[in-house]
C-alpha cells in the first residue's frame, strides 16, 4: 500500500488525535480535571507524532506536537504591546487596604460595600499573548510596559498555553495578560537535573521561570516545567467582554486559557480580609509561590469610571504578604571586599529555605549593625527575605546562644590582599586600603569599567571577567584592550564567534565620551551625574586631574567629601598609570574648553531625531540642539544619548529600545532646548 492510499485514513486519525489531545490538555491545564492517565496521554501523543512523521503535510501549526522548540535565535526581537502593560499599586497592611477601598467608594460615590474579584498574585514573569483569528501569533515579556521581548517560540512550548483558542467564534483579536511560573516541585526537579548536569542552579522558582522563558534556544524552554495563568485582557476585537472581572476570567477559561482556580468575588472589606487571611494560611500548600492577593473592582463599568493614575489602574491593588522569615544558625562570619574597598560582614548560615529560596548567606551590612543586633557566631538568628532583596539577619534569639559564642571581629588586614583595613572617620564602613592592588577591588573595578553605563563593552559580562581575572589574563582595565580573540576563545564556554565579537566590541568601546570615561574609572562618590558635571565644568581629563579640592568644589553639586575622593584617586600613581595605559591603547573622547558647557550644556551628548514635531521642523530642532553643543546624527548606536521621537517615528525608536537608549518625546525636546 502506498502512502497516498493510506492518506485519507491518516488525515482523519490525525484530526481525531489532535482534537483528543487538545481536549485532554484543556482538562489537565485549564480545568485541573484530567480524564486519562499520563501514560494514556503519551500513547496518543506518540501515535500523532508517528503519523505526522510519515505524512509531514498533516502537521498543523496548532498541533500539540508543535511545541518542541524552534531553531535557536541570535537574540530576541522586540514588539509593542497593543495596550500598555500597567503596574499595580501595593498595599502592605490592613490600613492601606482600607484606604484603597475608601478611595474606590469615594470616586464611585457609593456608601455600600464594593465587590472585588480576588486572585492570588503569582510570583512569576508577566507576559502578553496575542491571538489573531483564534491562533496564537505572538508573545511578549512585559519589558518596560510599552515594548517587550518577543518570546513567541518559547511560549509556544508551554503545554498549558493554547496554540488555538477553543469555541466556535473566538475573538478576531485578543491580547491577554498572564504570568508564566513554575511549581515548587517543578523547580526542585529542574534544579536537581541542573545540578546533575553541572549546570546553573536557580535561586527560586521565579528566577527559574524567567531564565527558562528567556532562552534563545526554545528547545531548552520546552524541557522546563513552565505553567501559565491568565488574569487580564488588553485589546479585544470582534467580541464583547462580559460585564465583570470574574466573568472575564470564566470567558478566558472557556476560550481554553488557564486562569487561577483560587479566584473569587468578595464584597466589602471584611470579605477582602477573609480572602487575604485564607490565602496567607494556605500559601505553603498551594504548591507554587504567591506574594500577595490582587483585588480588582469586579464591575468593568466601574473600572472604566475609576480610570488610571500614572501607570496603574485606580481599580486594582495587590495586598502583599509580609516578607518571609525563618530561623537558622549563624555558622561563621566572612568579610567581603567590594569595588571601592568597603568591607561587608556576611553571615554564613546553616542553609534554610525562605520564601521558596535556599539561603546560606545574609548580609550583616557593617560592624555597627553587628554590634547593634548583638550578633555572635553560633547564634540562632531570624533571617528575612523580601522579594529580590539580599537576605538579612533581622535579630538573634539570645536565649539560644551557646556559652562559647563570640562576636565577630573585623580583621586588621584585607582577607583578599592583606593590605591594612581602616575605618575612615565619620563612615560606617571599614575599607581595604589596597585600592587596585587588591584582587577583589580589581575584579569589581573591571566589571564596573565594562558595564553598560560606563565603557559599555558589549558581551563582556561578569562570568567572562571572572575568568579573565582568575586566569591572570587581566589585572588592570587597560589590559582588556590587548586581549586577542584566541585568548578569549580559550575561556570556558566561549565560542570563536563570541571571542571575535568581544574583540570587536572592545575596539568599538574605545571611542567613548569624557563623562563615561570618568564614570568608568570607578572613583568613589563619582556617579554618572557627577562625572557629567565634571566633564561639563572642566572640559578635559587633564584639567580634572590637575584640579585642587577647592577648584573641584566649584563644580555644581560637588562638596568637600566628593572633592577629596576625586583628588585622592588622581593622586595615586597606579591610577594615573592605568589612565595613561588606556590612552596608549587608543581610548579616546572629545574634549572642550573649560566652562564651554556653561554655554553648551549639551556638549558630549548625541541625539537622533525621528518623526514629525508639531512645534518645530526637524532641521530647526537639530540646529537648536547643535547650538547647545549636542551632536545630531542619523543612526542610533549604544553611544546615542537619546532618540527624540515626534509623530509617526520610524524604526529608530525600535532600534533605541533594542539597545536600551532613551526615547524622548516632543515635550522633553522642548525642555532640553529651554535648558
Ligand atoms: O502583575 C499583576 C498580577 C496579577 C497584575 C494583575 C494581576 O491580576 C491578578 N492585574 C493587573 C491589572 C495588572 N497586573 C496591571
Amino acid at each position: 500500500m502506498t502512502t497516498t492510499d493510506r492518506a485519507p485514513a491518516a488525515v482523519e486519525r490525525a484530526a481525531e488525535l489532535r482534537a483528543a489531545l487538545h481536549e485532554h490538555d484543556y482538562r489537565y491545564y485549564v480545568l485541573d480535571d484530567p480524564a486519562i492517565s499520563d501514560t494514556e496521554y503519551d500513547h496518543l501523543f506518540r501515535e500523532l507524532q508517528t503519523l505526522e512523521a510519515e505524512h509531514p503535510d498533516l502537521v498543523t501549526p496548532d498541533s500539540p506536537t508543535q511545541r518542541v522548540g524552534a531553531p535557536p535565535l541570535e537574540r530576541f526581537g522586540t514588539g509593542d504591546h497593543l495596550q500598555p502593560m500597567l503596574s499595580l499599586e501595593n498595599a502592605f497592611d490592613e490600613a492601606e487596604m482600607a484606604e484603597f477601598d475608601r478611595r474606590v467608594r469615594e470616586r464611585l460615590e457609593t456608601e455600600g460595600p464594593v465587590a472585588y474579584c480576588a486572585e492570588p498574585k503569582l510570583d512569576g514573569l508577566a507576559v502578553s499573548l496575542l491571538y489573531e483569528g483564534g491562533m496564537f501569533r505572538r508573545g511578549l515579556t512585559r519589558g518596560d510596559g510599552t515594548t517587550g521581548e518577543d518570546v513567541t517560540p518559547n511560549l509556544r512550548t508551554i503545554d498549558g498555553l493554547p496554540l488555538r483558542l477553543r469555541g466556535e467564534a473566538p475573538p478576531a483579536r485578543l491580547e491577554v495578560r498572564g504570568e508564566v511560573y513554575m511549581t515548587q516541585a517543578g523547580f526542585a526537579a529542574l534544579n536537581e537535573r541542573q545540578a546533575a548536569a553541572g549546570q546553573r542552579i536557580f535561586a527560586n522558582p521565579r528566577n527559574a521561570a524567567a531564565g527558562s522563558l528567556r532562552q534563545l534556544d526554545s528547545s531548552i524552554t520546552a524541557a522546563r516545567p513552565l505553567l501559565l495563568c491568565c488574569y487580564a485582557v488588553g485589546v479585544v476585537d470582534g467580541s464583547d467582554l462580559p460585564a465583570t472581572q470574574h466573568e472575564v476570567l470564566a470567558w478566558l477559561q472557556a476560550l481554553g486559557l488557564p486562569v487561577s482556580p483560587e479566584r473569587r468575588v468578595v464584597t466589602g472589606l471584611a470579605e477582602v480580609h477573609g480572602a487575604y487571611r485564607d490565602l496567607a494560611a494556605r500559601r505553603a500548600e498551594l504548591g507554587y509561590e504567591i506574594d500577595g492577593v490582587v483585588y480588582k473592582v469586579d464591575d468593568l463599568r466601574a473600572q472604566r469610571e475609576l480610570g488610571y493614575v500614572a501607570r496603574a489602574p485606580r481599580w486594582a491593588i495587590a495586598w502583599k504578604f509580609p516578607a518571609e522569615e525563618q530561623t537558622t544558625v549563624l555558622r561563621n562570619v566572612e568579610f567581603q571586599v567590594g569595588r571601592t574597598g568597603a568591607i561587608t560582614p556576611v553571615a554564613k548560615l546553616e542553609p534554610v529555605t525562605v520564601g521558596g529560596a535556599q539561603v546560606s548567606n545574609a548580609t550583616l551590612h557593617n560592624m555597627d549593625e553587628v554590634v547593634r543586633k548583638d550578633i555572635h557566631i553560633g547564634d540562632t538568628v531570624v533571617i528575612r527575605r523580601a522579594g529580590d532583596v539580599i537576605p538579612e539577619v533581622v535579630r538573634v534569639l539570645p536565649e539560644k546562644r551557646p556559652a562559647d559564642a563570640a562576636m565577630p571581629q573585623m580583621p586588621a588586614d584585607c582577607p583578599v590582599c592583606g593590605s591594612a583595613i581602616i575605618r575612615p572617620e565619620g563612615q560606617v564602613a571599614h575599607r581595604c586600603t589596597g585600592g587596585l592592588f587588591c584582587g577583589a577591588q580589581r575584579r569589581e573595578a573591571i566589571k564596573h569599567f565594562a558595564s553598560r553605563r560606563a565603557l559599555d563593552i558589549d558581551g563582556l559580562g561578569e562570568k567572562i571577567i571572572d575568568q579573565l581575572v582568575d586566569t591572570g589574563l587581566v589585572a588592570h582595565v587597560d589590559q582588556l584592550f590587548s586581549l586577542r580573540a584566541e585568548e578569549f576563545a580559550r575561556l570556558e564556554r566561549l565560542a570563536q564567534k563570541s571571542a571575535n565579537n568581544l574583540v570587536n566590541a572592545l575596539a568599538a568601546a574605545k571611542r567613548t565620551t569624557l563623562p563615561r570615561f570618568i564614570y568608568a574609572l570607578g572613583i568613589r562618590e563619582v556617579g554618572e551625574a557627577t562625572a557629567r558635571a565634571l566633564a561639563a565644568h572642566f572640559g578635559s581629563l587633564e584639567r580634572i586631574m590637575a584640579a585642587s579640592e577647592e577648584e573641584l568644589c566649584a563644580v555644581p553639586d560637588i562638596g568637600p567629601v566628593v572633592a577629596r575622593s576625586i583628588r585622592t584617586f588622581f593622586d595615586q600613581p597606579h591610577n594615573r598609570e592605568v589612565i595613561d595605559a588606556l590612552i596608549r591603547q587608543g581610548v579616546t573622547w572629545e574634549e572642550s574648553e573649560p566652562g564651554a558647557s556653561d554655554r553648551q550644556p549639551l556638549a558630549g551628548c548625541t541625539y537622533v531625531l525621528t518623526g514629525t514635531f508639531s512645534g518645530v521642523t526637524r532641521e530647526q530642532a537639530s540646529a537648536a540642539l547643535q547650538a547647545l553643543g549636542a551632536k545630531v546624527t542619523g543612526s542610533v548606536s549604544r553611544r546615542t544619548t537619546a532618540v527624540i521621537a515626534g509623530e509617526t517615528p520610524g524604526s529608530k525608536v525600535d532600534k533605541a529600545r533594542e539597545l536600551g537608549v532613551a526615547v524622548l518625546g516632543e515635550a522633553e525636546l522642548e525642555e532640553l532646548l529651554r535648558s
